[in-house]
């Protein structure tokens, strides 16, 4: 595969409701394309930085000028014989996991055509319909949340993930294990606490969650052990696994017993794929988490979910419920039964709406080999 060209592109995308989490509140999600040219075919990603370093230590523009600077040069006219090469190529950039996973995903949607099959399946995808979940951001009070829940659990959503932070949590929780005594249910901090809030995190064991999500230091995988010890409530970690080994030293640790796996958090698919691997013999369940993706990003993370070991829901819902449009077609749905159906032709398995993204397209630079 020659890397003819490499399209950048941010849109602004309007998210249908404001998404609040610990660490801020998002309105507008900028959104980073890769569209990528080689020997006539056209591979599609998206960078999930988020619109400061927040969540990690990317954005958007530092996303694009590591892109810019450092990556695509490194690939820029070069001929790959596999998207799983372009780790090696990465290797002297430090961090950047999702600014490099823009790259390497979309070389992994042009192999797929390539090879006339659908992404899922070149990356060993074994499922064919896939469990999902919400991600439910603060709510003003636990009476909106109730609303909220409620309208999820008729979707049919299999498990419902509430954010918490210190003031906004045990309240919240109580009440919506109290009118749904049975439905999955997950809380996600975002590093919101510290070793100091042990006692407080413990109660949280009352209310039968499936995980308590990165309640600690988003860098720190030793406090996640020390608190795991002291709480019955299974941890699952999130910002703390940018790649394999950290994987490896929160299992070694006992730190955690599920892990979110996150495309661009972790560089790409062929690191997700490890540490997928990893956790299946470790008998780790894992789980695509989302970074409120547009349809293209949103197409990766069926095509992560289809692979074994993939257990429990994950954080990949319709677009409908982020978009008024999104920028593929058809846009994702889900069935009554809370699941996503992976679509079956080649590549990304979905046609890319060049006309609304052209629209939405607030800078763009493309880079050409000579
Ligand atoms: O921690 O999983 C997270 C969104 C932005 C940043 C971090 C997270 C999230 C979500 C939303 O929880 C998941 C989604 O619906 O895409
Ligand atoms: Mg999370």
């Amino acid at each position: 595969m020659r890397v003819d060209s490499i399209t950048l592109r941010k849109l602004n995308m309007r998210l249908k409701a404001p998404f609040e989490t610990s660490f801020g509140t998002t309105y507008d999600r900028p959104i980073l394309l890769v569209e990528l040219e080689s020997e006539g075919l056209t591979g599609w990603s998206e960078v999930t930085s988020g619109e400061g370093p927040f969540f990690n230590s990317e954005s958007v523009d530092i996303s694009w000028l590591v892109l810019r600077e450092f990556l695509i040069p490194l690939v820029l006219g070069k001929c790959l014989a596999h998207a799983s090469d372009v780790p090696q190529i990465f290797s002297n950039i430090r961090g950047h996991e999702m600014a490099r996973a823009g790259i390497e995903t979309a070389l992994w949607d042009v192999e797929a055509q390539r090879s006339g099959l659908p992404l899922w399946k070149l990356l060993g995808g074994t499922q064919q319909e896939i469990p999902c979940g919400v991600s439910l951001g603060l709510q003003a009070s636990p009476e909106k949340l109730l609303e909220k829940v409620a309208v999820e659990v008729a979707a049919g959503y299999q498990r419902i993930k509430i954010k918490i932070k210190p003031g906004k949590d045990l309240a919240y929780v109580s009440a919506v294990r109290k009118a749904h005594a049975n439905i999955r249910l997950s809380v996600d901090a975002n590093s919101a606490y510290t070793l100091d809030d042990v006692e407080h995190l413990r109660s949280f064991d009352d209310y039968h969650l499936l995980m308590m999500e990165q309640p600690l230091w988003w860098d720190d995988i030793y406090a996640h052990s020390k608190l795991q010890k002291q709480i019955k409530t299974v941890l699952c970690l999130d910002e703390s696994i940018p790649h394999l080994r950290n994987a490896q030293t929160a299992i070694e640790l006992g730190a955690c017993g599920i892990i979110n796996i996150k495309l661009g958090r972790v560089g790409g698919h062929a690191s997700a794929r490890d540490i997928q691997a990893y956790c299946r013999a470790e008998r780790i369940p894992v789980w695509c988490g989302g970074m409120l993706e547009s349809g293209v990003g949103r197409a990766h993370n069926i095509a992560v979910s289809t692979l074994p070991g993939y257990t429990l829901p994950g954080d990949v819902s319709a677009s409908a419920r982020y978009w008024v449009e999104d920028v593929i077609e058809p846009e994702v749905t889900v069935t009554p039964q809370g699941t996503i159906r992976v679509p079956q032709s080649p590549g990304l398995g979905y046609h890319v709406r060049r006309d609304l993204i052209e629209r939405r397209t607030v800078e763009k630079q493309t880079f050409r080999a000579s």
